[in-house]
């Protein structure tokens, strides 16, 4: 089986099996064994559950752009909270078997999975488009950003303005529509475009988090130098692989 085919075919959540949800990739790991005794019941009860996707990279990866601190806490505090409340959502709502995704695109989210669920799911695409390793863009991106925003300049422009002008917390995204072209929105808090309460819907290929706690400690209140940065470390083959 390869890798595509074994990530599409792993999404399910079983009694008695970790989840692994479909955007996590190769690099998941299981959870290390605790020495605790569980009652059968129980371990029954709570085997159904997203894991926190290791980072890809080092928390000091990017020197120059997201300070190390800043990383630990938002992977280790911010998104294994996310996780951890998003399973414990889901537990009480009594939701087993789906992805992540087909949780999010759900017609009416509880609160606590709307909240979470976008939490963990909006954070797991973030650390995975972004790379300390830039080449930029394949021809075949360039193209396609080219036809759809005029020029990467434009594109790149749009893109940070769509984060600086997000008023409070959210994101950022590139999304494709169902008709394939790309288009840049943004979403208030963790919501995303997956979710039917966005203004836009689409596929997110490309997400930044614009929280204060994705950016404080380095760059205080100047969330607009932290979106020029950003958007330096993207991983554009990790973002052109998530076209169809
Ligand atoms: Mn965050």
């Amino acid at each position: 089986m390869n890798k595509r085919k074994f990530l599409k075919n792993t999404v399910m959540a079983t009694t008695g099996m970790t989840v692994v949800p479909s955007l996590v990739l190769s690099s998941c790991k299981t959870e290390p064994k605790k020495e605790e005794t569980v009652e059968p019941e129980a371990a029954a009860a709570t085997a159904t559950s997203f894991v926190l996707p290791p980072l890809p990279y080092g928390y000091d990866a990017f020197p120059d752009t997201i300070d190390a601190m800043t990383m630990e806490i938002h992977h280790s505090k911010h998104h294994q909270g996310y996780t951890n409340k998003l399973n414990a959502a889901l537990k009480e709502a009594n939701i087993s078997g789906k992805t992540i995704e087909e949780i999010l695109t759900m017609d009416e989210l509880p609160t606590a999975i709307r909240n979470n669920g976008g939490g963990f799911y909006n954070h797991s695409l973030y650390w995975d488009i972004l790379t300390p390793g830039n080449e930029g863009m394949s021809e075949t991106l360039a193209t396609k950003i080219t036809e759809d925003f005029g020029s990467e300049e434009a594109f790149k422009n749009e893109l940070a303005t769509a984060g600086a002008k997000r008023f409070g917390s959210g994101w950022a995204w590139v999304c494709q529509d169902g008709d394939k072209k790309l288009h840049i929105c943004s979403t208030p808090n963790q919501d995303n475009p997956l979710m039917k309460v966005a203004e836009q819907m689409g596929t997110p290929i490309l997400g930044i988090d614009v929280w204060e706690h994705a950016y404080y400690l380095k760059y205080q209140n100047k969330r607009g130098d932290y979106l020029q940065n950003i958007i330096k470390i993207i991983n554009w083959d990790k973002v052109g692989s998530r076209m169809s």
